[in-house]
């Protein structure tokens, strides 16, 4: 028996930071990314940046970091096995939001906080995913509209934006931290439609005092395992029921627009944390997007189709290493114009030196999840693009038909998928409602939250004949004959 180990706490030197910043939705991601950043910021440069997570949902994350003092630990993985570890203590404590919605309006409403983050993933928005627009139908939002306490995160940002507004103080900044493109516009927006309608005042104040800046986030962050934080405790003799994995690499880029009234204390000193601050975010989303994302979704439903666990263990597979180069060399590459100085084949090359890390297990099925709110900004827009300039996308449309093979919840063993998404009941009744290959692009193509009338016109053709050939060839055989 182990002997028992010493529990991870608060170093004597490092009392709790004052905090300056509410993150909205603390997983995994954004304490290997955003938290470390700030607290990269805060050693070098000093102010009062200190973090209160919140749990929009369940307890669990606070119920662990609280044992610990909200200190956790990031563990760093190379591909040769190396593990760097850093203890992270920026965190001031951790709310849940549905067991006191109070609490968390409450400081969201105190002036000493200056920015609210969030990563409450594509589908935390309540957005219609083809028009950006607040989703009003939405059952939470519906909720939040004739309720003071909140579910939804823009019921947080908004009511609280409200409180500061009636206490005449200046609204925060809200950072979003999601893979959505242009993504502080598009929280603006749902801020604003949520607003006007809860009271049209409030909403043309936030319209003129509110910032919104996009951000691009980068770092890949598998989920931690329970035999991962047993495996950890042992390896570094200390006991740490939240460590986060990662890889090493991470770029945050950072609209440098932060409410003025704040003047030079509106943020932490971000670019001396390597967080690089510019006047458009737009060219570096596109590229991480649609270069990454498109390629990992794309990855995930063909490779877990054809039996692969993880990405690294798709890319290993040479069939399905020549198919990711290709999508970025003939489909993605064509589609955008990089940003200034930046070397697309030179940014594919690192791509796939990230994706073929073995230490990072990072599965199919977690990055499958949500397809629904992730498709459009990672695949759609691409093939748009190239539809418009008369390209043909035979990769990106094959990954279109995989994830509607991997939403008809069963694989190609005939094994029952567990299908994560918003949309999964309907998505699901909609494909075992049709018969023939065609039929069920056609009855999937109809979701106007994710195609529109007009794209999904043009992709009825080369989809069906996409699916019809990826279930009688099989996954990984179809991605062969398309590479
Ligand atoms: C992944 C992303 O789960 C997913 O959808 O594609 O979380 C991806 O790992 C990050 O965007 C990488 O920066």
């Amino acid at each position: 028996m182990p002997a028992k180990l010493e529990r991870l706490g608060r170093s004597k030197d490092h009392p709790k930071p004052k905090s300056g910043v509410v993150h909205l939705g603390l997983g995994a991601f954004f304490r290997a990314f955003g938290a470390i950043y700030i607290d990269d910021a805060v050693r070098v440069s000093g102010g009062d940046w200190g973090i209160v997570g919140v749990s929009l949902q369940s307890p669990g994350t606070r119920d662990k970091l609280a044992l610990q003092d909200f200190v956790y630990t990031t563990v760093s993985q190379d591909p040769d096995g190396g593990e760097t570890f850093r203890k992270v203590e920026i965190l001031e404590t951790v709310l849940v939001a549905p067991e006191d919605p109070e609490a968390v309006l409450a400081r969201m409403a105190d002036p000493a906080i200056r920015i609210v983050t969030l990563t409450v993933t594509e589908k935390g928005y309540c957005h219609d995913p083809a028009t950006g627009r607040l989703n009003f139908s939405h059952p939470d939002i519906a909720h939040d509209l004739k309720n003071a306490k909140p579910k939804t995160a823009i019921g947080y940002l908004v009511r609280a934006l409200q409180r500061r507004r009636d206490a005449g103080d200046p609204p925060f900044t809200v950072l979003t931290c999601d893979n959505l493109p242009e993504n502080g516009k598009l929280v603006r927006g749902v801020v604003l439609d949520f607003a006007r309608e809860l009271d049209p005042s409030l909403a043309a104040w936030i319209e003129a005092e509110g910032r919104f800046p996009s951000t691009m986030v980068d770092r890949i962050t598998p989920a931690t395992k329970p035999e991962d934080v047993e495996r950890l405790a042992q390896k570094i003799g200390i006991r740490d029921e939240a460590p986060v994995l990662c890889e090493p690499f991470r770029q945050w880029v950072v609209e440098d627009d932060f409410v003025p009234a704040y003047g030079a204390d509106a943020y932490p000193d971000l670019a001396a944390a390597g967080v690089e601050m510019v006047s458009d975010v737009t060219p570096f989303e596109r590229m991480k997007l649609r270069m990454l994302n498109g390629t990992h979704s794309s990855l995930a439903y063909l490779g877990y189709l054809a039996g692969h666990e993880t990405i690294a263990e798709t890319v290993a597979d040479p069939v399905f290493a020549g198919f990711a180069k290709r999508l970025w060399q003939e489909e993605i590459m064509p589609s955008f114009n990089p940003p200034e100085g930046v070397n697309l084949a030179d940014y594919a090359d690192a791509l796939f030196e990230r994706y073929s890390n073995p230490a990072i297990r990072h599965r199919a099925w977690q990055i499958a999840m949500d397809g629904s709110q992730k498709l459009p900004q990672r695949i759609l827009g691409t093939i748009a693009d190239n539809l418009a300039a008369g390209r043909a996308s035979p990769g990106l449309m094959l990954a279109v038909a995989a994830w509607m093979r991997y939403v008809g919840g069963v694989d190609e063993k005939g094994q029952p998928i567990e299908v994560k998404d918003p949309l999964a009941d309907r998505l699901r009744g909609l494909s075992d409602a049709a018969e023939t290959p065609a039929e069920k692009v056609a009855a999937l193509l109809s979701v106007r939250e994710i195609f529109s009338a007009d794209l999904a016109a043009q992709l009825l053709e080369p989809v069906s004949h996409s699916y019809e050939k990826l279930c009688r060839l099989g996954a990984r055989q179809a991605v062969e004959d398309v590479t």
